[in-house]
């Protein structure tokens, strides 16, 4: 019975062609990230549109809505401070302060939606978005438009983007933030321009308003 079984192989494959093999799938992974992923990412992510041309926004996360603030006509936002924050004004703003609002002429024409409103952006146009938070470490994640980007306290942080197509899509929240978290939904409205400005206008006659 001994003698049926095959000898054991004690050289080997002598070969070098695996070798070759792996070291041109390394070279070919090489090419492809540093030749097209790179520079993809750094044209596509890195390189923000001109102020001038974009559409600058912020956005609030909060547990567990979202908002967001215009510049209004002038592309200036308001003033805030730090001091001035209380629960019906959490972003501290000069404009719900009635002493201070005349200090702040940037902010006259700001438009600052509350939590849980319908956020519009125009079709076509670069957005500039700043993401922040009022509490715990949020994400806000557009899935059709590839857009994600952690939203946390004490930070501001820009992303950009053009929306492609007039739609209603759904803001998730992509960081476990709370009990709400699963239900921290938001809308984001793409518009035409033209639409946009009008509703950007006929939001900017209204009243600050607070979040709560
Ligand atoms: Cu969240």
């Amino acid at each position: 019975r001994r003698g049926r079984n095959a000898r054991a192989d004690y050289v080997g494959v002598t070969s070098h062609t695996s070798s070759y093999v792996e070291l041109a799938v390394a070279a070919v992974e090489v090419i492809l990230l540093v030749g097209f992923a790179v520079p993809l990412w750094a044209k596509v992510v890195d390189k923000f549109p001109s102020e001038k041309e974009a559409q600058l926004m912020r956005i609030t996360a909060q547990q567990f809505a979202w908002s967001a603030r215009y510049p209004g006509a002038d592309g200036k936002f308001g003033k805030q401070d730090i001091k001035l924050v209380t629960p019906s004004n959490p972003l501290g703003l000069l404009q719900l302060d009635e002493k201070l609002k005349a200090e702040d002429p940037d902010g006259q024409d700001d438009v600052n939606l509350p939590a849980n409103t319908e956020i519009v952006v125009p079709v076509g146009k670069p957005v500039i978005a700043s993401i922040t938070s009022l509490d715990v470490i949020h994400s806000f994640k557009v899935f059709s438009l590839r857009v994600t980007q952690d939203a946390i306290p004490g930070m501001r942080i820009p992303i950009h983007f053009v929306a492609t197509k007039t739609n209603t899509y759904q803001i998730n929240c992509a960081q476990l933030c709370g009990v709400g978290h699963s239900n921290m939904k938001g809308a984001l409205k793409v518009v035409s321009l033209p639409e946009f400005d009008a509703w950007l206008k006929s939001k900017a006659s209204a009243k600050p308003v607070s979040f709560e």
